[in-house]
């Protein structure tokens, strides 16, 4: 059998909007090929396929798509369950949130390669103060949206990992404190698909890529 047709993935093994696509195939069942590059030195023909230089890339056929809330809009379409809500108003709401997600990964990000406790401290606090607007968006769980797995799920499953690693390892304040973002982090950490999203040693891998980052979490926690 040819697997000519399977979307492929290009990835990077730490990313976390790669890993919210992955997410989102493996939850729904779906069959794709998955090629890692190391982002930080992009093989020649990756720069040629994509336009922002950035993971994921997903190709089917000969159409290379981009940008991975874009991406996972793609596979909803076309792979059922969708993982949308069924009325305009609460897709565009469930869209927001995504974007909501992605400013929350550059937070993390920033806190995890802060260089001075100043900066550190500044993001921590954006992050508090993000957790805090989930807090008070969350209803009954187990998923953003109740009983359904959605699009929002997948986005935030990884920033849930990452936090808890960072927390593990670093001085990072998680989402302990708010006891319905914690109630989802947990039901999305125990779901197969997030946990098969990353590679087995990813928690030594991503502690590993921090540390090499140098940044002022390194120099306070060894
Ligand atoms: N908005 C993009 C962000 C993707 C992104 O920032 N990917 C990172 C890796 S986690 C990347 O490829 N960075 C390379 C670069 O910025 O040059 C998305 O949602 O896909």
């Amino acid at each position: 059998m040819t697997d000519v047709s399977l979307p492929e993935l290009i990835s990077f093994e730490l990313c976390p909007f790669v890993q919210r696509s992955v997410i989102t195939l493996l939850q729904k069942g779906v069959d794709f090929k998955i090629n890692y590059i190391d982002i930080h030195d992009p093989p020649e023909w990756f720069q040629q396929i994509s336009p922002l230089g950035k993971v994921p890339v997903m190709r089917v056929d000969n159409t290379v798509l981009f940008e991975s809330a874009v991406i996972n809009e793609y596979l909803d379409e076309v792979y059922s369950p969708t993982f949308h809500p069924n009325t305009a108003l609460r897709k565009a709401h469930n869209r927001a949130w995504i974007e909501f997600g992605s400013e929350l990964v550059i937070n993390q990000h920033f806190w995890a390669t802060a260089q001075d406790a100043e900066t550190l401290e500044q993001c921590q606090s954006d992050i508090l103060a993000k957790f805090h607007w989930l807090e008070n968006e969350l209803q009954d769980g187990p998923f953003f949206n109740g009983a359904d797995f959605s699009l929002v799920d997948a986005t935030y499953a990884p920033i849930f990992m990452r936090s808890d690693i960072l927390a593990q390892h670093f001085s990072f304040e998680g989402y302990q404190n708010y006891p319905k973002l914690k109630a989802w982090a947990e039901s999305l950490l125990a779901l197969e698909s997030v946990k098969q999203s990353v590679a087995p040693d990813f928690a030594a891998m991503f502690v590993y890529f921090i540390k090499s980052k140098e940044g002022y979490i390194t120099k306070t926690h060894s």
